[in-house]
């Protein structure tokens, strides 16, 4: 702080007293006590301009405080949102999942059994084919079965006249030699079969010479009665398998004849 000082040259005179010396002294200019624009600020005034910027200072770190806990107040309230959100369809999601996966089981499940029909139908498909192939090979009016061609008589005659008839159709009565021919046979009633003792009593032989091994009598069955029954006939009173009778060759019966597939 500079202080403006006004220097006055006074002459001292020893012995002599001088009376002008105060009035000099009093034209000393000593610097004005106020402050006023334009000049130096005293330190009582640097105070109250550092507090006034303390105070402003910390209002605004007061406000930069509070606008940031209302945007990050905000921010998270949002994320929070969010989150729930996210949680919920996360939760959808595993829902979904979970019902395509069944759903996609099932599928597969369906799929084999589908495939397994599809290979069962096909296996019929071809045996009906083969059946279909077979049945052009049996003259018309002759059923096939097992690659053999037959025909049941709808008239009747007696063994002898049935087995000419074979003959001239280029056949011969059933030979019956498998079970399932055995079976397939078993819905007619009293029809002759290739079968018969004539030869040999009790002896029975095929009309194709073949001996008997394997037999379908039905039960007390051959009685020969009489003496007389040298032929076999399916009877089928029984309903069942074993349905064989030996009856004389002079009754009068639908036949079965039995011949090979043509080419
Ligand atoms: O027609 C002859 C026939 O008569 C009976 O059957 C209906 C005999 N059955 C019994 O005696 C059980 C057959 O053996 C005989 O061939
Ligand atoms: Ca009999």
């Amino acid at each position: 702080m500079a202080v403006d000082i006004q220097l006055v040259t006074i002459k001292h005179t020893p012995g002599k007293r001088d009376t002008s010396d105060r009035s000099r002294i009093s034209k000393i200019k000593m610097p004005p006590r106020s402050h006023h624009f334009g000049s130096e600020p005293t330190g009582r005034q640097y105070y109250r301009l550092a507090t006034v910027c303390l105070g402003i200072l910390c209002l605004l770190l007061l406000l930069i405080t509070a606008v940031l806990y209302v945007y990050y107040e905000g921010a998270i309230s949002d994320i929070e949102k969010k989150h729930n959100i996210l949680i919920k369809e996360r939760h959808v999601l595993q829902t979904n999942y979970i019902t395509v996966r069944n759903e996609r089981d099932q599928l597969q499940t369906n799929y084999s059994t589908k495939l397994a029909d599809v290979s069962q139908l096909q296996e019929k498909y071809s045996s009906c084919i083969a059946l279909k192939k077979q049945e052009h090979r049996c003259p018309m009016g002759w059923k096939s079965f097992d690659l053999k061609c037959y025909y049941i008589s709808e008239s009747k005659k007696n063994w002898m006249e049935s087995q000419v008839d074979c003959r001239q159709k280029g056949a011969d009565l059933v030979v019956i030699d498998s079970k399932a021919e055995q079976t397939f046979f078993s819905q007619y009633q009293r029809t002759w079969i290739g079968l018969t003792d004539k030869k040999q009593e009790g002896v029975f032989k095929w009309v194709d010479g073949t001996p008997l091994t394997t037999s379908y009598w039905m039960n007390g069955e051959p009685n020969d009665v009489g003496g007389n029954e040298d032929c076999v006939e399916i009877i089928n009173y029984s309903g069942t398998i074993a349905n064989w009778n030996d009856r004389p060759c002079y009754y009068e019966e639908k036949w079965i004849c039995e011949r090979e597939g043509l080419d």
